[in-house]
């Protein structure tokens, strides 16, 4: 029998059908389905994300750690011992804030909800962030200070389909969510695609052959790109000054400061020329509505926003698209690409540090009695704002810091800025537990796994980038051997017993969603009108595109807009969500990358994504297929940069910056400036390009600066690999992390 569901990975959400072998498990056949983001297609991990169900090596049995340093096969019951004594030793020692707990974007929303619970009533713990802060918080961030609210698309992606210009900003969707460049068509027939980004991607050149323009800017100069765009359209009469005088503040200051930035001291510091700048202003400005275009949308992605001064670089981004008029009319648009697959709603309901379900405040009263009433406990049992990711992680094993920590659903060791620091900061840990269906770089380092579900054995909802929420179903049923992997819903219910926690926790997700929806009804992101049930029954005509339901949705006040939509498609149409319903802009100044160039680090390392492998490769390197393609870390380099070091294809080249160093085969290729090199972060080892990244910090959202660092490239000769005091240590965590599991 086929079960309609959606792929386990990015935020496109593709629909696709799970057809599970003769004995109900086996080998699962994956096809895709029709649904609006995705219209029948997959990316070439969604056809084999099947095959991570059957990995040889998937977790069957909780891992504890032995007194010689091995992972050991033992019980749940094991294992919820050590837990708990973990659990009473670091209380002893710091209080509740001695444990610590890390989330997942990747998590459906009832274990988002429930961890987010978990960790304040259960563990008691201020204590819990996740690696969305990794992904999504600058442009969640700038969008709650200019819009009054973050649904990274305030419209459906449909919605573009209309469009005559679409600019990219830092972002790269041939690769990230192929299926989504079929909703760039009419753009690029209309000669309206921009796209900005230092090498000339696959999504750089779909605007080849008269389908628009791609600019290669200098990393870390994209305001100073913004403000120079936005300079031209006000000198080409292009600013909707009726729409900017109706719905906007803060335009006067905007405006001074972007009409300082003239093309030609905008060329000079991003490196383009004018001619380029001065074609990509004209499009948008013929698209607006102002002038009776069809539309333009301006979506910006991580290149933008994985900077120390991300926030302000989609402020900059959302000041244009303000000023074009662009925001909250039907057929234009500003909106972020959300990530994981849960990106959008794992960052609603309680995983971050300052938040509590329906995208409240911790620090907010009434909201605090409204939790504290659902969760049946006093609002004093629930702590007050911990610390965003980088610091938690940066403070663990410190005498400030917690002493054990609990990983759902993240494996920080590959992707967090500065990898080498976190793995020693996990190793300084008294206790870390990591649940996982495979054993991740991160687990490999726990002294306890837990193995969970995957994502075809579970129930659940997933809210898409868009902000729609739909269903994830089990196609086959869960290893069920009595000591096998667990629902998470179903740990955490274990756990908060025997930790006498003072709530009760839900294990049925049906269950856990609609306290999810109580929780969230008034909050910013209402979930309050839906149900399991009711959102199964809204996706009547699966086949030709069963669509889910967008928040706010609204318990007593649900809208119907057409027969396919449910709640909130389309957010701002007649006010923004801020106290005085107008957009706020930000006057935001251009800045420097955190770590620049240098005479001992002349290049910049830039990172990012590949199509076959997903974020740090924990699933999709256990894909033969995918990993056949894309086996191993390289850094892309420019021909004559690499001549000029005397690198040539295929040699191993060593990135090396003041976070540390990393090593990739080299590619020649002259998709990349000339000034820059590129490395995936994908793998793990030395190939992990965070070896090398820098944790700088975005001083609004605290993202970290990911996306550039300067950095010293050559050659990587075996025999001259310094030995210090740092990869000495580094090879000690590797070891750890390297034990063998023992039956
Ligand atoms: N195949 C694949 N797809 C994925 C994922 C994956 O891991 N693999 N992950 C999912 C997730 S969680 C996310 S967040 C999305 C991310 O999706 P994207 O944002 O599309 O991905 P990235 O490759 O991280 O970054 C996009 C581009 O930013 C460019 N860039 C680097 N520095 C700068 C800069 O200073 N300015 C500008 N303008 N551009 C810059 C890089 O060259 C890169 O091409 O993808 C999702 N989809
Ligand atoms: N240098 C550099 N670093 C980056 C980025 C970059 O562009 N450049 N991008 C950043 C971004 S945008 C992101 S989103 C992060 C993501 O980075 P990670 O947090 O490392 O993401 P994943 O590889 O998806 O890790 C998810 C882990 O959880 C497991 N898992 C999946 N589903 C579940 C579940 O339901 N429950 C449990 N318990 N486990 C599950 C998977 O097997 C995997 O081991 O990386 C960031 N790191
Ligand atoms: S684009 Fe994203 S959701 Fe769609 S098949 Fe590929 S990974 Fe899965
Ligand atoms: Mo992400």
């Amino acid at each position: 029998m086929a079960t309609s569901t959606h792929c386990p990975y990015c935020a496109l959400q593709c629909g696709m059908r799970l057809t599970a072998g003769n004995d109900g498990a086996g080998a699962v056949s994956v096809t895709p389905r029709e649904f609006p983001t995705n219209r029948g297609g997959l990316c070439h991990k969604g056809w084999t994300s099947a095959a991570v169900l059957s990995t040889p090596d998937r977790l069957l049995r909780p891992l504890v750690r032995d007194a010689d340093g091995s992972l050991v096969k033992t019980t749940w019951d094991e294992a919820y011992t050590r837990i708990v004594r973990g659990v009473k030793r670091a209380r002893a020692r710091s209080g509740p804030d001695g444990v610590a707990v890390f989330g997942g974007g990747g998590l459906t929303n009832e274990k988002a909800y429930t961890l987010g619970k978990f960790a304040r009533v259960g563990l008691g713990t201020a204590m819990i962030d996740y690696n969305g802060r990794f992904c999504m918080s600058s442009a969640a961030a700038a969008g709650g200070r200019t819009l009054g609210l973050d649904r990274g698309m305030p419209f459906p992606l449909g919605d573009l389909d209309g469009a005559d210009a679409v600019m990219l900003v830092g972002s790269n969707p041939a690769e990230t969510m192929p299926p989504f460049v079929q909703h760039l068509r009419s753009a690029r027939e209309r000669g309206g695609l921009i796209v900005i980004d230092p090498r000339r991607t696959p999504s750089a050149a779909l605007t080849d052959d008269g389908a628009g323009v791609h600019l290669q800017p200098l990393p870390g100069t994209d305001i100073t790109v913004l403000m120079g765009l936005l300079h031209l359209v006000i000198v080409g009469g292009g600013a909707d000054e009726r729409y900017l005088a109706d719905r906007v503040t803060g335009w006067d200051a905007v405006k001074r400061s972007a009409m300082m930035w003239w093309p030609e001291a905008v060329e000079r510091e991003t490196g383009i020329p004018v001619d380029e700048l001065r074609c990509a202003a004209k499009i948008l400005m013929k698209s607006a509505p102002v002038v009776g275009g069809h539309g333009a949308y301006v979506l910006t992605g991580r290149g933008a926003e994985q900077h120390a001064h991300g926030t302000d670089t989609v402020s900059a981004a959302l000041n244009l698209a303000l000023a074009l008029g662009l925001p909250g009319r039907v057929g234009s648009g500003y909106g972020c690409l959300t990530g994981q697959g849960n990106g959008q709603g794992g960052r609603e309901h309680g995983q971050k540090c300052d938040q509590l379900p329906g995208y409240r405040k911790i620090t907010d009263p009434a909201a605090r009695a409204h939790i504290a009433e659902v969760w049946g406990v006093e609002e004093s049992d629930i702590p007050g704002p911990g610390l965003p990711a980088v610091q938690l992680l940066d403070a663990l094993g410190t005498p400030e810091g917690a002493s054990m920590l609990f990983v759902h659903g993240a494996n920080p060791v590959v992707s967090g800025p500065r990898s080498g620091r976190i793995a020693e900061r996990f190793a300084a840990l008294d206790t870390l537990v990591v649940t996982d269906f495979v054993l991740s770089e991160t687990a490999a380092m726990a002294d306890v796994v837990l193995p969970s579900l995957q994502w075809a054995e579970e129930e659940g909802t997933m809210t898409n980038l868009e902000g729609r929420v739909l269903r994830r179903r089990r196609a086959v049923p869960a290893p069920d051997a009595a000591d096998g992997p667990r629902d998470e819903l179903r740990i955490w219910h274990e756990l908060a017993e025997l930790l006498d926690a003072p709530a009760g926790f839900a294990t049925d997700p049906a269950d856990a969603f609609d306290e999810l929806a109580r929780a969230s009804a008034g909050g910013i992101a209402d979930y309050s009108g839906l149900s399991h049930a009711a959102l199964d029954a809204w996706e009547l005509a699966d086949d030709e595109g069963g669509t889910g339901a967008f928040w706010p949705a609204v318990r007593d006040a649900m809208t119907r807009p057409d027969p396919r939509t449910v709640g909130t498609p389309r957010l701002f149409l007649d006010r923004f969500a801020t106290p005085d319903g107008r957009a706020r802009m930000i006057d935001v100044r251009s800045a420097g990358v955190a770590d620049d160039l240098r005479p001992d680090a002349p290049l910049y390392l830039l990172t990012g994504r590949l199509l076959q492998h997903y974020q740090s490769g924990a699933q999709t390197r256990r894909v033969a297929e995918l990993n056949g393609i894309e086996p191993e870390a390289f850094v892309q380099i420019h021909p004559l940069t690499a001549a000029r070091l005397g690198i040539g294809e295929g040699d191993d080249v060593e990135v090396r910056t003041r976070s540390g160093a990393a090593v990739g085969v080299a590619r020649l290729s002259n998709d990349i400036r000339r000034d820059c090199v590129f490395m995936p972060f994908h793998f793990a080892g030395r190939g992990a390009a965070n070896l090398a990244t820098n944790p700088a910090l975005d001083p609004v959202s605290s993202m970290p600066e990911f996306k550039v660092c300067a950095a010293a490239v050559a050659r990587f000769d075996e025999q001259d690999a310094p030995t210090g005091d740092d990869d000495a240590a580094h090879g000690e965590h590797a070891a750890r992390a390297g034990q063998a599991v023992r039956a």
